[in-house]
């Protein structure tokens, strides 16, 4: 029996130098010092042997198991030990590694320009209307005073989708669902995508930007209008830029203005960019057409109201000095960067 012991002894720590996981650890209690392992399966043998020899065998049995057991604590301790050592090592973080930069994206010139001109008009009582790009061919046209063999409705310059139905060229439309849809006063701009089916160069694009702008209430006069956009044309190009109204035709207002201000870059005295007149033209404008209101539902006897469009992307070149309006539509990363 005591030779069995001491065997067992040296079993146990021949195999214990082989272990080496957690795992194989607990196992080996189990197998060695558990409730059915080798020493207890020896100890219940231990009736068998004459009453002196008992105590003896049973002290030595607990030896060997107290020592095990000690054995076995340390050697899980070393071995979690190594656990987290190799843990820690994995997950070690440099925290002196250069962080990665995001790449950060960036308004388009042209959005940048619109938000800061409905900022101008919000500033002045306005409400922002918008509409759909495709739009019916009686809204865009019959309703604004335009006839029918007028040559803006010409198919050369008109994106069709159907004899009724077209893409707006102009966002006029906006306008007169906004009067057909509600009373005076009105006061809003219409900004948003316009289509023409023009040649393309350095001036004209078949898509582009315009805004609008819809005044109608009780006694609106030309004075009203020349008043809004001189707010406007300061706001947008400095304090010092002074505004012109020349004599225009619009089929849609009566009496017409085509609007100049005068050139930011040379302070009119005359450079490139105004083509060394001093102004530039950026506005049509005028007072809403009798007919135009008529249409809408709304008496011209009682009200008037006054009109005004413009080019965004135009606005938007004469800002950032920019040449060429394909440019705002390549969306060139290396052009878009700069803004
Ligand atoms: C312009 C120039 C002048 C205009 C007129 C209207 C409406 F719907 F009220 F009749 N909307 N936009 C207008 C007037 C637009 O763009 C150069």
């Amino acid at each position: 029996m005591r030779d069995k012991l001491e065997q067992i002894k040296r079993k146990a720590m021949e195999a214990m130098d082989s272990l080496n996981n957690l795992d194989q650890l607990e196992e080996f209690r189990v197998k060695t010092l558990g409730k059915k392992g080798e020493l207890t399966l020896v100890l219940r043998e231990m009736g068998k042997l004459p009453p002196e020899e008992r105590p003896v065998i049973g002290q030595l049995a607990n030896e060997i198991r107290s020592y095990l057991e000690n054995e076995l604590s340390k050697k899980t301790a070393e071995l979690k030990n190594a656990a987290l050592e190799k843990r820690l090592a994995e997950e070690a973080i440099d925290v002196t590694v250069p962080g990665k930069v995001p790449a950060l994206g960036k308004l388009h010139p042209v959005t940048k320009v619109l938000n800061e001109l409905k900022d101008i008009f919000l500033g002045m009582g306005f409400d922002v209307a918008e509409g759909p790009e495709v739009e019916w061919d009686s809204y865009n046209f019959e309703a604004l005073n335009i006839p029918k063999n007028h040559p803006a409705r010409d198919v050369q310059d008109t994106f069709y989708i159907n004899e009724n139905i077209l893409l707006r060229t102009h966002t006029s439309p906006v306008q007169i669902r906004t009067m057909l849809k509600k009373k005076p006063p009105i006061k809003v701009i219409c900004p948003g995508r316009v289509y023409r089916s023009d040649a393309i160069d350095a001036t004209h694009s078949p898509i582009f930007h315009q805004i609008e702008g819809l005044v109608v209430d009780k006694n609106i006069t030309m004075g009203d209008l020349k008043g809004v956009l001189d707010v406007f044309a300061k706001q947008v190009f400095g304090p010092e830029t002074k505004t012109k109204f020349r004599p225009h035709h619009f089929p849609f207002t009566e009496p017409s203005a085509e609007v100049d201000v005068t050139c930011a870059i040379c302070h009119g005295s005359g450079c490139r960019v105004c083509s060394y007149t001093g102004w530039i033209e950026i506005l049509g404008a005028g007072m809403v057409h009798p007919k135009v209101l008529a249409y809408c539902g709304i008496d011209p006897q009682e009200y008037s109201g006054f009109a005004f469009g413009m080019g965004l992307d135009r606005i938007t070149n004469l800002k950032y000095g920019i040449d060429d309006i394909r440019l705002l539509f390549e969306n060139d990363i290396r052009f878009l960067k700069q803004f």
